[in-house]
């Protein structure tokens, strides 16, 4: 026998003890190489944008593993859709996502749906981490002016947001809109619909879906709508106010 076939039939032999003696390891090896074209395919125009504040910083309200998987998953999934879709689209990158949302008709039919739920989710998410924060404070000025007098005080609002979100049939959203003229409202949207979609703007808004609350809370929506109110960041809220009345709100 040459050296160069006692060498194979040695790592051969080997391989087989190895894998007779440890399958989880030769498992994991075999499963390395599938996740790095995932992390490829994220290089594009679209980032995920980065959170202010950590992982942990909601809790108990939200725990860290479902802000952590949220964001970085989540969040991530509909960043690299887009990429994917700029690709062949680099225009959906250079319009706003108020742009893309509110002319979805002139983007191309074979991938309309997919940069509704994409774009949305990204714009939802984005959203939604930058309403939150420890420390959130209490609602005041103008902002709390208009929930007095467009959705009947704090109280009737929080009421009627938790019951909006509760009856939502499967996965979607909560929110409350803002016009220019600063008038609030409140309606819920299915799947990623953003209120974009119908030329308006979220001042703020809530996940109902699973993924944002089932680590925690299970089955029990409304006592994640219940404590998710201790997370909000009203100064940010106020901000967010002021700069829909001069256009100038973002997602
Ligand atoms: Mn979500």
């Amino acid at each position: 026998m040459s050296s160069f076939s006692r060498r194979r039939l040695f790592v051969t032999a080997a391989g087989i003890a190895a894998a007779a003696a440890a399958p989880r390891m030769v498992y994991a090896q075999a499963m390395a190489p599938a996740a790095a074209p995932a992390a490829a395919a994220a290089a594009g125009p679209f980032k995920l944008p980065a959170l202010a504040y950590p992982f942990n910083a909601l809790e108990p309200h939200i725990d860290a593993k479902t802000m952590e998987i949220h964001n970085t998953k989540h969040h991530q999934a509909f960043i690299t859709n887009l990429n994917n879709f700029a690709k062949d689209n680099p225009t959906l990158a250079e319009k706003s996502p108020a742009e893309v949302l509110g002319g979805l008709s002139s983007v191309p039919e074979a991938i309309r749906t997919g940069v509704r739920n994409s774009m949305g989710g990204h714009a939802n998410h984005t959203m939604f981490w930058e309403i939150m924060g420890p420390n959130g404070g209490k609602p005041a000025g103008d902002v709390l002016a208009a929930i007095d007098r467009d959705l009947g005080g704090m109280d009737k609002m929080m009421t009627d947001f938790n019951a909006a979100g509760g009856r939502v049939f499967g996965s979607g959203w909560v929110f409350i809109t803002v016009d220019k003229d600063g008038k609030l409202a409140m309606e819920s949207r299915p799947g990623q619909d953003n209120p974009m979609i119908d030329g308006k703007r979220a001042l703020l808004g809530n996940d109902v879906w699973e993924h944002a609350y089932y680590l925690t809370y299970q089955n029990r929506r409304p006592d994640y709508l219940k404590a998710w109110w201790n997370t909000v960041n009203w100064a940010k809220i106020s901000e967010r106010y002021a700069a829909a009345k001069t256009g100038k709100l973002g997602v």
